[in-house]
């Protein structure tokens, strides 16, 4: 796969290159989760990013590596587009010691500090204030870092988001809030749970600038977050994002869809962001069919091989259950 620093800032040959195959890796990753779900290979909780791949695409060029991504448990695509492996991912939703979390925090809990990927939470709305948080230490430590902070339609309407915006446009924190509004909360539609249809407006009580996307679209998701993460670097604090999307997927992996139409989701499919890039590169005569099938072979043996890792690897060890969960033995300040 091509460096990030290749493609950014243009849209050029290159840059669809790299979006194509990402999403395709994000995508052919989430197939193969959901078939071993069905087996009984992974177990627990798992929501599927199927649809939604233009924001993790268009999230990355417009970033760089040292850029933090904090989100909800709907959370392979984000860290596998951080760059952490797609074998330590499947190893983590099998539940094994290789995983990316050592097996035990699953497919809600992905985290990697080292590839400045804060989780994966499953308390809706909770990671809004601590992304602000972790844009608060880049702001202490002097860096020109900034904070990607993803969150739901359905996280919009917790009390913390006001807190976290208010706080966060007091102190110029270089956060960029990102809405992915796929339409609904489990089975809730944002017009069953909210006056306010545009939820990038929330950000007028907190005179946070703010902006609504086309999620289906790379390039609109890149300038969109380029523009904030632009103004986050130099100081110029907080963007909210409202980045309209769709799952084609259930909200998890038992969804029985009666909430939405068939018509709808094929209506979004339509627009489908892998298959719009695909023919940017082929009418561009970017890429030849078999260049793309050869990509499509590369992302296919990834995804065998992060099987193959999983399955192989060993489970956690039994004394590893204590540890790395809250507080350790031997943390210093324990008086009692
Ligand atoms: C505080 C809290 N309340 C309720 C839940 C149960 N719950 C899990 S996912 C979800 C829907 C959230 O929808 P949204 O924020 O739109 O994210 P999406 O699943 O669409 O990505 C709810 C209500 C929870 N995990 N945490
Ligand atoms: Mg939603």
């Amino acid at each position: 796969m091509q460096t990030l620093t290749d493609v950014k800032t243009k849209f050029t040959k290159e840059t669809y290159l790299y979006w194509y195959e990402l999403m395709l890796l994000l995508r052919r990753f989430e197939e193969k989760a959901g078939q071993l779900y069905g087996m009984q290979k992974i177990r627990g909780f798992c929501h599927l990013y199927i649809g939604q791949e233009a924001i993790a695409a268009g999230a990355m060029t417009a970033t760089k590596p040292g850029d933090k991504f904090i989100t909800a448990y709907r959370d392979h695509a984000l860290a596998i587009a951080k760059g952490i492996s797609a074998k330590a991912c499947m190893a983590e939703l099998y539940g094994k010691a290789t995983g990316c979390s050592k097996g035990k925090g699953g497919s809600m809990h992905f985290f990697s500090k080292e590839h400045g990927f804060f989780g994966g939470h499953g308390i809706v709305g909770a990671q809004i204030g601590t992304g602000a948080g972790l844009a608060f230490a880049e702001q202490y430590l002097g860096t020109d870092n900034v904070v990607l902070c993803f969150f739901g339609d359905g996280a919009a309407r917790q009390g913390m988001l006001h807190e976290t915006f208010n706080m966060a446009m007091l102190w110029k924190l270089p956060v960029i809030f990102i809405c992915e509004n796929n339409h609904y909360a489990m089975g809730t539609s944002v017009e069953r749970t909210s006056n306010v249809l545009d939820i990038y407006k929330l950000a007028d009580a907190y005179e946070m600038p703010a902006d609504s996307i086309d999620g289906m679209s790379c390039e609109a998701v890149h300038e969109g977050i380029a523009r904030a993460v632009a103004r986050g670097r130099e100081g110029g604090g907080p963007t909210l994002l409202e980045i309209k999307t769709y799952r084609y997927r259930g909200h998890s992996m038992s969804d029985p869809a009666k909430y939405r139409t068939k018509e709808e989701v094929e209506e979004y499919k339509q627009r489908d962001p892998l298959s719009v890039v695909e023919q940017t590169l082929l009418s561009n005569k970017w890429a030849k069919q078999e260049d793309l099938d050869a990509i499509a072979e590369r992302v296919k043996a990834e995804v065998d091989e992060s099987v193959q890792f999983a399955e192989e690897s060993p489970w956690p060890d039994d004394n590893e259950l204590l540890k790395d969960v809250y507080i350790q033995e031997d943390y210093p300040f324990i008086v009692d």
